[in-house]
């Protein structure tokens, strides 16, 4: 019988921001991400004798334009391993839209499972999270547990994710403050190309980025959670400065997301620990230990109107059920 295939979202403390081949989603630069627990795809595949691949999602069978990515994504499947057969896709997503978090890591990184568990292709993780990336770059991550760095590469075959401790014994919780009116935002596919190609503040990025990144592995290893939440936020921050630093400008950011910004900051003067990340939308992700987490989600939602907050763990790499 074959296995549900189970991944789990992600949250880089180092952003995937700019990509240099479009294609294979190769990134401009490495990125660094704690897998979650608690919000996570479900999905099974099974070949069809059928030309045409069927996709549903939360038990609900999608039309061509919905399922037009995941339908592109399988025709390079069939390509990558000179395949001829169709699917029948099943996806549950346990990953609330209300959550902040996007689905799309989870998402590509249990299809990408669920394909090599269906045709018994004996993939490795590695060749696993190759083949995740190519539907989205941040699935590839989503293959591991815990701390994940993600090479860039040159080529389809160098561009893989690497699990950096997969089980971490480190006081992190994460806490997703979501900011319930939203406006339409611009892609992260779009935002990261105007950013690479328009803000000249794009080459100091990848200089940067390579420096954290050997900084945070290091503060990790230390189990040094000050430092992760400094370097972390510092990141974060720098990847929106070359949205506000594009041509024409953009920021993901609503008025919410600055306040969120500074009541952080004001709870860390107060000796709380708390450091923030986000993403291509106006939610913050706060990192908080076990000490300080009911705290900053009580200050929180009592000082900025209308958020919900949702708190999530470290989680593991995709399973087999
Ligand atoms: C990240 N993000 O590292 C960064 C930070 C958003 C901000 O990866 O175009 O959906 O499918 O490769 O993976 C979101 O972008 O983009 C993302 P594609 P993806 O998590």
């Amino acid at each position: 019988m074959t296995r549900i295939t189970r991944a789990y979202t992600n949250i880089a403390l180092i952003k995937y921001w700019g990509k240099k081949d479009q294609q294979l989603k190769l990134p401009q630069t490495n990125s660094l991400s704690l897998t979650l627990d608690k919000f996570y795809t479900d999905t099974t595949a099974k070949v069809i004798d059928s030309d045409k691949d069927i996709i549903s999602l939360n038990d609900t069978i999608l039309d061509d334009k919905a399922s037009g990515r995941t339908r592109k994504y399988l025709d390079t499947v069939r390509n990558m391993y000179g395949l001829a057969q169709h699917f029948q896709i099943e996806s549950v997503n346990h990953v609330p839209i209300s959550a902040g978090f996007a689905s799309s890591a989870s998402g590509f990184a249990a299809l990408a499972g669920s394909i090599n568990e269906c045709l018994d292709l004996g993939l490795t993780r590695k060749e696993l999270s190759i083949l995740a990336r190519n539907g989205s770059g941040s699935a590839s991550r989503s293959i591991f547990g815990g701390f994940v760095e993600w090479h860039a590469g040159h080529s389809n075959e160098t561009s893989f994710s690497e699990p950096i401790d997969e089980d971490p014994d480190i006081d992190l919780v994460l806490l997703s403050v979501v900011i319930s009116e939203q406006k339409k935002s611009i892609s992260s596919t779009i935002g990261m190309e105007l950013s690479v190609k328009t803000s000249p503040f794009y080459p100091n990025w990848s200089t940067l980025v390579a420096s954290e990144i050997q900084e945070i592995k290091q503060a990790i290893a230390q189990k040094d959670i000050t430092k992760i939440g400094e370097i972390a936020e510092h990141n974060a921050l720098s990847m929106h400065a070359l949205t506000l630093s594009a041509q024409p400008p953009f920021t993901y950011f609503a008025p919410e997301t600055v306040e969120i910004i500074q009541a952080v900051k004001h709870l860390r003067q107060q000796g709380v620990f708390a450091y923030v990340t986000i993403d291509a939308g106006p939610n913050v992700k706060i990192i908080c230990n076990n000490n300080s987490v009911n705290h900053v989600n009580d200050y929180i939602t009592q000082h900025i109107k209308n958020v919900s907050t949702f708190e999530a763990h470290i989680g593991k790499g995709i399973q087999y059920i």
